[in-house]
């Protein structure tokens, strides 16, 4: 063998062995990341189904079978009568509570893989839960916290793969539901369709009831009445629901903007403000949620519509200001902690771009504060003299809960560790977790809010353990109650919800490991019914007319997904973004 030869060999053998050995140090690297993630997420998770059972125990000791927990005097409050009534003109005199707490905690005891407690809770719901009783109820709040937890129960008792009560369960929880949605059909008793906010559950809409609702409180509704629909077979809760949608569509403005309260009777805007926020929000979301349900392109057509129109008139960088839906002029320049759950309905829709950038600044006045004060004014960078409070509200976490299921960045879990902590040092005491009523002095308000077991602790259990996500497709109502995404709920299965329609998703385990909120879903319609793979990153996206990005109008550029706002067509034929960055 030549000299040249043999040197020429042992490089090869050299770069082989490099190669060998550089490849078995980042296997070794990455899998022991990967092995501190998961030992991270198994610790974080078991730190959340503490607080869960922190909080649920406290409620069942202290405050079952009443409705909610106060957690510092160990005592209860039957909060579902007058919920969401500052006032608390009308509290009856003869009624204990609903167990709305056990209810909201239904879905999460099977999250949380408690089948015991679950099946325990549906047989004490089953032999003592009425809802014949003189209680003056919100539609809107009723119909998430209670309908809501009693329809996603059902399905998942009933649910082939459950593991519980098959044979002895015999849709008592259904039965209840159904009970419930009877009386919420009272409601729906105006000339317009739409329905009142306000029923009392014995009496039905009483005498001089107020005919004021608001925007989410009629047409957030569509996801548990569909839901009861298509359980019962009997289409009236849906159909009402549909029908006050509907109206409430029709009530836009040339803008495509709605305002934040209306009157029922008259059918005529009461606030013409709005925003993202407080009264408006689960609109926006049920939406797209009614969209992915039920497969609707009607959904989709006042979702697209809608989301336009909120990235126009309400967006400005990061931050959500309001507007009057007439002008799209700003009014007010406020942030408030129920705008937090945007991000993640931008998830479903893909505009992921956009839900980091505010999830961000949510973090970063989370971060400043400790939690998410209630109302905090952009424009003189301060709080609200009057809303300093922070209720145990979920909607950051739910967004990163979203936004770590989109991205699998591990950035999101820190997010969700950060969240743990704070929830854990400010907010628990011996008796549960209590709300905060001042989060420049951390003081604390005797109330434990069903939605912090209903939501809160569910999303950020889910973003350290998502195994009750795996091989199940389901949207979440907005108060944290999954429905599963069901063929025979469709009348047509929305194509890009199809994985094999996502370039993505590669393997058959990843396929079906993908959830609603990992898939992201966006309408056939905004590929123009094309089927090559072609995925747009944002609902907001419109699709430059022509394959090379050249063009002749305006018109044929679309829309920029990250600044919603529309480009241009140069002289050269080419569409313009950098006017848009300069
Ligand atoms: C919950 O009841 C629901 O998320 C609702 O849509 C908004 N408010 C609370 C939680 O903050």
């Amino acid at each position: 063998m030549s000299p040249s030869k043999s040197a020429v060999r042992v490089w090869t053998w050299a770069l082989l062995f490099l190669v060998i050995f550089s490849t078995t140090i980042t296997n070794m690297a990455m899998s022991e990341v990967g092995f501190r993630e998961a030992a991270k997420k198994k610790y974080m998770s078991e730190k959340v189904r503490k607080m869960f059972y922190h909080a649920y125990d406290n409620y069942m000791t202290h405050a079952f079978p009443h409705d909610e927990l106060k957690p510092l005097t160990k005592t209860f409050t039957d909060s579902l009568s007058e919920l969401g009534n500052l006032k608390l003109e009308h509290l009856p005199q003869h009624y204990n509570g609903s167990a709305l707490t056990l209810i909201e905690s239904l879905s999460s005891l099977v999250v949380l893989g408690n089948y015991t407690e679950f099946e325990r809770a549906v047989w004490w719901l089953s032999d003592n839960l009425t809802f014949d009783v003189d209680a003056r109820i919100s539609l809107f709040e009723c119909n998430i916290r209670v309908l809501g937890g009693l329809v996603s129960a059902h399905i998942l008792a009933t649910d082939s793969t459950s593991r519980f009560i098959q044979g002895t369960y015999k849709n008592q929880l259904l039965n209840l539901a159904e009970d419930l949605g009877q009386r919420f059909l009272w409601a729906f008793d105006t000339p317009t369709g739409l329905p009142y906010a306000w029923i009392n559950l014995k009496y039905g809409v009483m005498e001089n009831e107020t005919t004021e609702t608001s925007t989410s409180g009629c047409g957030s509704l569509i996801l548990e009445m569909g839901a009861l629909s298509r359980l019962t077979g009997d289409s009236k809760y849906e159909a009402v629901a549909l029908r006050a949608l509907r109206k409430l569509w029709s009530m836009r403005s040339s803008l495509d903007l709605l305002g934040t309260t209306l009157d029922v009777v008259k059918g005529e805007w009461i606030e013409y403000s709005s925003g993202i926020g407080a009264g408006v929000d689960s609109f926006y979301e049920y939406l797209i949620k009614a969209h992915i349900l039920f497969g609707r392109e009607e959904f989709w057509d006042m979702f697209h519509s809608a989301y336009l129109a909120v990235q126009k008139y309400f967006r400005h960088g990061p931050w959500y200001h309001e507007a009057d839906m007439r002008t799209g002029k700003a009014t007010y320049w406020q942030l408030t902690s129920l705008q937090a759950f945007w991000p993640g309905l931008q998830i479903l829709v893909g505009d992921i771009a956009a839900a980091n950038s505010s999830h961000r600044e949510f973090f970063h006045v989370w971060e400043r504060f400790g939690v998410l004060p209630e109302r905090y004014l952009l424009d003189r960078e301060m709080l609200h003299p009057t809303e300093k409070y922070y209720p145990l509200r979920p909607e950051l976490a739910e967004s990163t809960l979203y936004l770590y299921q989109a991205t699998k960045d591990p950035w999101y879990m820190e997010v969700g560790e950060s969240i743990v902590n704070s929830l854990n040092t400010y907010t628990k005491v011996e008796g549960g977790f209590a709300s905060v009523k001042d989060v420049t002095t951390m003081q604390l308000e005797d109330h434990q809010h069903s939605f912090f077991l209903a939501e809160t602790c569910k999303y950020l259990y889910l973003l350290f353990d998502d195994s009750f996500l795996a091989g199940k497709n389901y949207i979440f109502t907005t108060e944290g109650h999954p429905l599963p995404v069901r063929n025979s709920w469709h009348e047509r299965l929305p194509e890009a919800y199809t994985p094999t329609n996502w370039s993505y998703v590669k393997s058959e385990n990843q396929a079906k490991r993908a959830s609603a909120m990992s898939l992201q879903v966006c309408p056939d319609t905004l590929t123009g019914g094309r089927n090559d793979g072609y995925w747009v990153e944002s609902a907001c996206h419109v699709r430059d007319a022509r394959a090379d990005h050249m063009c002749q109008t305006d018109e044929e550029c679309g829309i920029d997904s990250t600044t919603c706002r529309k480009r241009t067509c140069s002289m050269a034929g080419y569409c313009g973004l950098w006017l848009f960055i300069a």
